[in-house]
């Protein structure tokens, strides 16, 4: 394998940390709205009798177009760690994913054995005699998909579809709001994409992961669903883990859901679907962790989430929105976004308690190249027309953060101003 050249970047937004003489041998490759009727998508599965659950991911085939594979994943985004292995830290058992957990209590405990899908990693110093220092924990998403790698930067289990998409960021308008790209390096036999680490300039940040948009799933995943249903275990018991009712007779009966079934409950049930975006985990400088938001839907929860995760700073508030505007700025001149289906990515949170306040634009595995034009990114999705909902659940976002600036301003009023009774 040649050595790879590393790729000098002059934005230099979070620090790389990159030394010589790295470990990892490199690789080549451098780096309101009008309100959106959802059709719902009828599956017709022919239900099977074996139920073969299996780990299947998204990859790009040379032409751009999406395909599974067992080996890539859209997975996130940022981190650092010095566990020699997150699944040390994480693991399967969905019953123990479903509400606060205290950061304290992992290590040793196996407090977190609990989240199956793990997204957004989260650097996180934990206090307490653990054996080995453990300094990281994800909200959600893919598990065992990050690595550690030198000061300030992670390494993110390699997603073709992904690089793709970072390589073409690097020149385009929303590179300042994507984490700094390295390139591509392998360690251990695996392809990793090398990233910085987001979270470095904070101290003891508070982390939010909203997934954006009004479809979280492929279309070709519908049509896949559609010619070879595959009926999953797991899917079937994170549903009635939520919502006893939420599975058919017929899906009762076989214990199981094909996945665009259960993604489409998922986004009914959570503000995918009335507003365009959903909160899928917050950590806390406090060391809670929430992952129990499936079931907010409406703004008012949300306003009520935002101002609990900002502890009521309305500074806070306003950085978040001036970075959104700027985001949103930039999506219109984005040539990427122009010629890209957004599904499943995120918008990252970041504030400590110094005010210092980030948004990053993350996850682009599933984020697909389309001819220029073909997407608006804010009309409703119809089968076939691969929209997004991109901008439709920017703006909604962009809405509620002021929604939630008003609503601490009248708080903070009512603190201030009390009233006397004579
Ligand atoms: C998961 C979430 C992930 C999805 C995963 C779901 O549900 O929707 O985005 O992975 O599918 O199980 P939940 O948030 O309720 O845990 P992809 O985005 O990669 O499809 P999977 O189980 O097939 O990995």
């Amino acid at each position: 394998m040649p050595k790879a050249t590393r790729k000098k970047s002059t934005r230099d937004l979070l620090g790389t940390g990159l030394s010589e003489g790295s470990r990892l041998e490199r690789r080549t490759h451098e780096p309101h709205a009008p309100s959106m009727a959802i059709p719902q998508v009828t599956i017709t599965p022919e239900y099977g009798s074996s139920l073969e659950l299996q780990q299947e991911d998204w990859g790009s085939t040379e032409d751009g177009t999406l395909r599974r594979t067992r080996s890539s994943t859209s997975i996130s985004s940022t981190g650092s760690s010095t566990l020699e292995s997150e699944d040390d830290l994480l693991s399967d058992s969905e019953s123990k994913g479903r509400g606060i957990v205290t950061l304290e209590q992992l290590g040793d405990s196996c407090e977190v054995r609990s989240w199956s899908k793990l997204k957004t990693f989260v650097r996180w110093p934990l206090r307490g005699s653990l054996k080995r220092k453990v300094n990281w924990v994800q909200l959600a998403g893919h598990k065992g998909s990050f690595k550690s790698a030198e000061e300030g930067t992670i390494l993110k289990k390699l997603c073709d579809n992904e690089r793709q998409c970072f390589e073409k960021l690097q020149e385009d308008s929303l590179l300042p709001f994507v984490p700094q790209y390295h390139g591509v390096v392998e360690s251990d036999g695996q392809g990793f994409l090398h990233l910085n680490d987001l979270l470095v300039p904070f101290d003891q940040p508070n982390v939010m992961d909203c997934k954006m948009g009004i479809r979280t799933y492929l279309e070709e995943e519908l049509v896949r669903a559609r010619e070879h249903p595959r009926l999953r275990e797991d899917l079937y018991k994170k549903m009635v883990e939520v919502d006893r009712e939420g599975p058919t007779a017929e899906e009762h009966s076989q214990a199981a859901v094909t996945k665009p079934r259960y993604m489409q409950w998922r986004e009914t049930l959570s503000s995918t679907h009335t507003l365009g975006f959903r909160i899928e985990g917050i950590k806390k400088s406090d060391g809670t962790c929430r992952t129990d938001f499936k079931k907010t839907r409406s703004q008012q929860d949300i306003i009520k989430i935002f101002q609990d995760f900002v502890g009521g700073s309305i500074v806070i508030l306003q950085s978040y929105l001036s970075r959104l505007t700027e985001i949103q700025q930039a999506l219109t001149k984005s040539q990427f976004f122009k010629q890209h289906e957004v599904i499943g990515s995120s918008l990252l949170f970041l504030h400590d308690a110094s005010g210092k306040a980030q948004v990053w634009m993350i996850d682009f595995g599933k984020t697909t190249a389309l001819a220029e034009g073909q997407l608006l990114h804010n009309v409703p999705w119809k089968e076939g027309n691969r929209e997004d909902g991109y901008l439709w659940g920017l703006q909604n976002l962009i809405q509620t953060i002021e929604a939630t600036i008003e609503s601490c301003s009248h708080n903070n009023q009512t603190v201030l101003t009390p009233t006397h009774n004579s």
